[in-house]
């Protein structure tokens, strides 16, 4: 069953590096038709107002499909755009700074790195976790867990909050991390780089559907 609070199943994290000079707009527009439910700007080279204009838009396209907006590591951008939440960090906003500056933000994601973080203040404000990478992943190098389908399973039984899995996820792998314990799977590079976004969404929901039929 999904989480009344958290319904999503399916999170793309845009890279714009990943999108083989495709414009991040299509590509995230193509993947929401495809079956993608939650969306992450993830902006790594813009900042301040170049940042901004880029929300205000892909807020508008989300808009449409009633898809929500998450703002990666950048408080003000959130607000101003207005985002649904934010994503952070270990070295990033706290979340209690998130809750206090920002008090409408009603999805507070945090990336778990290792498993001690879990008896924490910053993770009992979260409104998801992130086990970050589930897989080591090309996409992100600068990581500390491996948790593979092991520590999905183990931070399952360990927190009632929504999981999240990222890093190194893919059609071949989805259902078996559902299957583990996450209830939602972030992706980059299985639908930035795909040729097909819309089609590389709509395989992984299958493969979703197959995790959730067998858990
Ligand atoms: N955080 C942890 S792993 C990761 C991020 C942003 C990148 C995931 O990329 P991919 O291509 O889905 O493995
Ligand atoms: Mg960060």
């Amino acid at each position: 069953m999904a989480n009344k609070q958290f319904p999503y199943r399916l999170y793309l994290v845009t890279d714009e590096g990943s999108m083989a000079g495709r414009d991040l707009l299509w590509v995230v527009e193509e993947a929401v038709k495809g079956g993608v439910d939650l969306v992450q700007l993830r902006e790594k080279r813009l900042a301040g107002d170049a940042f901004l204009l880029r929300a205000k838009r892909l807020k508008a396209i989300l808009d449409k499909y009633n898809v929500p907006l998450i703002i990666n590591d950048n408080l003000w951008v959130a607000e101003q755009c207005g985002a649904a939440g934010i994503h952070v960090g270990n070295s990033d906003v706290p979340p209690a700074a998130v809750k206090q500056e920002w008090p409408e933000c009603s999805l507070l994601g945090l990336s778990i790195e290792y498993e001690q973080q879990l008896d924490t203040e910053d993770a009992r404000l979260a409104d998801y976790l992130a086990l970050s990478p589930v897989f080591l992943t090309a996409t992100k190098t600068d990581t500390v867990t491996e948790w593979q389908l092991e520590g999905v399973q183990r931070m399952r039984g360990m927190t009632d909050k929504p999981l999240v899995a990222i890093g190194g996820i893919s059609q071949l792998n989805a259902a078996q991390v559902i299957n583990a314990g996450a209830d939602c799977l972030a992706v980059v590079s299985a639908i930035c780089s795909a040729d097909s976004p819309e089609y590389a969404a709509a395989q992984l929901r299958n493969e979703i559907e197959k995790g959730l039929q067998s858990s």
